[in-house]
């Protein structure tokens, strides 16, 4: 059958475009799962006489929410791992402990994913350390970038740890759907022997995300600069590493894995700004995500979004995973950052309204995060009586708690179909 042509209004309308601008009685005219035309209703009601409308009084149409770091495998965790005993506290709690998180993970799992849907989250990108949560994000309403992730440091152990990389991702790519993207998530500096990622890294091409934890702690910075501190102690004691050495000469050998890539750095609490304007000599396509109630449990600081800013790199606004923060709520993420993020609230407002969309559909690359002609028609409706500035639709959007309409490919998936 012919995929009908609809239009979806609302009361007030964010694009969430550069300009961040607000129309009034607006909406979008969708055919074949994407926007072909964004205005006023009227003129909407004019264009297509024959549509069907969608019309939500009270309510903000905007880009259905985008949360591109979130570890669905760890969603059972509730207080095991330890918090306030800095990062080095909670890694070795994981080294200890993470086993016991995957008693019932698929039940943690589906929540996980209502919590996103609930929310108004369209997209996620979900960074998979062994593969448990492939399946039932593959069949979910969600957009998943599905990031198979690398760990792995010891050199006897290369050729095992690649053969079961390229397992876990081969199947993730005979998943691949407008829907589901294959992705690769490289753990971190400390956690990954450097060829192994180089021939993890030969798999993807210039448009495969690639997503790294970096420069997360000082301990870290340390370790990959200085070779001490901390991380000595760590493979001494969890990994029975007798003279341990970092896998890479400094920040910037580590950094060169990604040359030409669509890179996201995830956290760069402890970057300095050399070390951001390197990212960016290496690839035109560095994003950096930042996850601030999983910075403030783990590392006690958050990024200031100033920093980010001067270096001229986009960022955007994550959950991170349970196992790190105390839920995956994306609406409560934005509600935090608003209220303890250092700098100016209306442009620290309009930053994160660009980061849970715009931004971070860029990021994902994906085509979504923004109402505008040719996006695909990932919508969420919240209720709402007056916006005008994005500092107000921040505001509205944490008090809503969860979303009115969800709409993912101009399908709408929430309140779902009786
Ligand atoms: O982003 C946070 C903190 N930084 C690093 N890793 C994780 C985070 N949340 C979950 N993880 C996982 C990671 O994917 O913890 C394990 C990996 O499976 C650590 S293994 C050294
Ligand atoms: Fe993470």
């Amino acid at each position: 059958m012919k995929d009908a042509l609809k239009i979806i209004g609302a009361s007030t309308l964010i694009p969430c475009d550069a300009s961040c601008g607000v129309l009034e009685e607006g909406g979008v005219a969708i055919s074949k799962g994407q926007i072909v035309e964004v205005g006023k209703l009227a003129d909407l009601k004019h264009h297509y006489p024959s549509a069907s409308l969608d019309f939500y009084k009270h309510g903000l149409l905007m880009p259905a929410l985008i949360n591109p770091h979130i570890h669905f495998e760890f969603s059972a965790h509730r207080d095991t791992f330890v918090y306030g005993k800095g990062f080095e506290g909670w890694l070795a709690s994981v080294m200890q402990k993470r086993e016991s998180i995957f008693a019932n993970a698929q039940r943690h799992i589906q929540r996980a994913i209502h919590t996103q849907l609930q929310n108004g989250v369209g997209s996620v990108g979900a960074i998979s350390s062994y593969g448990l949560e492939r399946e039932i994000l593959a069949h979910s309403d969600l957009r998943v970038v599905f990031f198979d992730e690398l760990i792995g440091s010891a050199p006897h152990a290369l050729e095992q740890n690649f053969k079961d990389f390229q397992h876990r991702h081969t199947l993730s790519l005979q998943y691949k759907s407008p829907t589901f993207t294959p992705a690769i998530a490289i753990h971190s500096p400390y956690s990954v022997h450097k060829e192994l990622a180089r021939r993890v890294l030969e798999m993807a091409d210039t448009h495969t995300p690639i997503s790294t934890h970096f420069l997360e702690s000082l301990a870290e910075l340390e370790w990959l600069e200085h070779k001490q501190g901390w991380f000595g102690h760590f493979f001494q004691e969890f990994l029975g590493v007798t003279n341990p050495v970092p896998g890479f000469e400094g920040v910037e050998d580590f950094l060169n894995l990604f040359a030409k890539k669509h890179l996201l750095l995830v956290h760069a609490l402890f970057a300095q700004p050399k070390h951001l304007e390197y990212a960016k000599t290496i690839s035109a396509q560095t994003h950096i995500i930042t996850c601030p109630r999983s910075n403030r449990l783990l590392s006690g600081q958050l990024l200031d979004p100033a920093r980010v800013q001067e270096c001229n790199l986009p960022y955007a606004l994550a959950t991170d995973g349970n196992s790190s923060n105390l839920d995956v709520n994306l609406l409560e993420e934005l509600r935090h950052a608003l209220f303890a993020l250092p700098g100016d609230l209306e442009r620290n407002a309009q930053d994160l309204l660009l980061g849970c969309t715009a931004r971070a559909s860029e990021a994902l690359g994906l085509n979504s995060g923004c109402l505008q002609v040719g996006k695909d028609a990932d919508l969420a409706i919240f209720s709402c009586k007056r916006a005008h500035t994005p500092l107000d639709i921040l505001l509205k959007l944490t008090q809503a708690k969860k979303v009115r309409a969800l709409y993912i490919q101009g399908k709408r998936v929430l309140p779902p179909a009786p």
